[in-house]
């Protein structure tokens, strides 16, 4: 039985309204004309109460039913510094009040600039520019087209093929989708994929790597299989290639040691562009401003978004290496270089709550932070090894994910239980498929992250 249709447990009453059944769910929420994106809508439309958020302070949110849950995920892996940090309110409250909106084309404001200049001051070695986006999504697309654009503007017209890898997430635009390699996510669309796509294989192997700690020792060679498709492809019609150093919606997949160089070698030795998409790693999930940094590869493009903002405001963002740049900048100095932009590119009150994210990330030592707590979230995770129904544990930085068997005949559902559980004990964990994630704010205590793993223990034992 799908999901779905879960029989409805919690409806409390049916009113009329008129002439329409209105649902008076526990929450005192109507909760009708909301269609809620990647959500069971019908399934959490009859129990909505502890799912709706009223409020949040540090690391905790309160629901509209008055519980306190721990942000096991920050946000959805945006919210690391806490909610409601003062300075950041305080820095979008000022903003507001002084510039609330300014062009994106063809004008600026002093705040974006300099705020380029601090995103590239933390990027890899040798990044130089940086083009704004609202959103994770619209950095990979706007990174894809960069790309194909950039080789044309090289007289490399022929560079037109995308590579993505399977199990991607590149966010749902339709470049990431295409890109991405998450089935339920592209299936539905299938008639607008792109066409010149090619997916790397996904580099986890429960055999020969379950229970790794940090990178995986094993699957360095599975990044020959871009060697085998740009030959067979023909090297020159490759424009790029996008991953993200670590695969975070497909529930924390490590690069195994020594993957992500060699896939920038292969792409150095056939003219490939290498794009990673940190919009989830970057600005200190692996204790690093960059997973390039943790891994030591430099790639020629990175996307961000999330953390960028600590999720007060959207905004995400393309840096790339000064060639790419000067790549555009021909032809007559009066002619727009590059046609593609959004309404909100580098919007005020986003950069004034990125500013103010930066100055808290370094006045509070937020990465050394991550990088003290990593250890300890590692211990206490793999101390679920052997818990009923557990198959695997992964970890890397501030992130790991605990994945489970399913239950027979009921693919997710075990995964649910566990989040519904961990509700009533307090913590709000992510469940996507079979996977619980955790990504807890760096500003967590030591004694959250082990009360974290200890509830997730006790939900897991109630779920079998
Ligand atoms: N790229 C990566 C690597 C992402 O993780 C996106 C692009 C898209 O970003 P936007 O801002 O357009 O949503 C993402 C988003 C989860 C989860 O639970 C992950 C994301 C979003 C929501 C939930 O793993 N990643």
């Amino acid at each position: 039985m799908p999901l779905y249709y879960v029989r409805v447990e919690h409806r409390e009453k049916t009113a009329v309204k008129s002439g329409t059944r209105v649902l008076r769910p526990v929450s005192g929420v109507d909760t009708r004309a909301y269609w809620m994106p990647f959500t069971h809508n019908r399934y959490f439309k009859e129990r909505p109460a502890s799912r709706i958020l009223a409020r949040a302070e540090g690391a905790y949110y309160t629901t509209v039913d008055g519980r306190r849950l721990f942000d096991c995920l920050s946000g959805l892996w945006c919210c690391p510094l806490g909610h409601g940090h003062p300075k950041i309110v305080e820095a979008v409250e000022r903003q507001l009040k002084e510039l609330d909106y300014s062009p994106a084309f063809q004008m600026g404001h002093p705040k974006i600039f300099s705020l380029a200049a601090r995103i590239v001051e933390r990027a890899p070695a040798g990044m130089a520019h940086v083009f704004f986006t609202n959103s994770g999504s619209e950095a990979v697309d706007t990174a894809l087209k960069i790309a194909i654009a950039y080789h044309r503007m090289k007289g490399e017209t022929s560079r037109t093929r995308l590579i993505g890898r399977e199990r991607a997430y590149h966010g749902v635009g339709i470049g990431g989708i295409s890109v991405g390699g998450i089935a339920p996510n592209r299936d539905m669309f299938a008639p607008l994929l792109l066409q010149n796509v090619d997916h790397l294989p996904h580099t986890l192997n429960r055999r020969e790597m379950a229970f790794s700690r940090g990178q995986p020792g094993w699957g360095e060679h599975l990044a020959d299989e871009l060697e085998r498709l740009a030959t067979a492809r023909g090297p020159a019609s490759v424009a790029a290639v996008i991953v993200e150093p670590m695969q975070g919606s497909a529930g924390v997949i490590v690069p195994p040691n020594g993957y992500l160089e060699r896939l920038r070698e292969i792409c150095d030795r056939h003219g490939i562009l290498l794009v990673f998409d940190e919009v989830i790693t970057g600005f200190g999930r692996l204790g690093e401003n960059f997973g390039a940094q943790r891994f030591g590869v430099v790639p020629d493009m990175v996307c961000f978004a999330k953390i960028v903002t600590n999720g007060a405001v959207p905004m995400g963002g393309v840096i790339v290496k000064p060639e790419i740049y000067d790549a555009f900048m021909k032809g007559p100095e009066h002619a727009v270089e590059l046609f593609h932009g959004y309404t909100y590119s580098g919007h005020p009150v986003a950069t004034a709550a990125a500013h103010a994210t930066l100055d808290v990330i370094d006045d509070e030592g937020l990465l050394e932070r991550a990088r003290e707590l990593e250890p300890l979230l590692e211990q206490a995770v793999h101390s679920l090894k052997g818990e009923p129904g557990v198959a695997d544990i992964r970890n890397i930085g501030l992130a790991a994910a605990v994945e489970l068997e399913p239950l027979p005949g009921q693919p997710g559902l075990r995964a649910l239980k566990v989040f519904e559980r961990g509700i009533e004990e307090g913590m709000l964990y992510r469940f996507t498929g079979e996977t619980i994630a955790m990504a807890p704010p760096f500003v967590s205590t030591k004694g959250e992250i082990e009360r974290m793993v200890d509830k997730l223990q006790t939900a897991i034992r109630a779920a079998c």
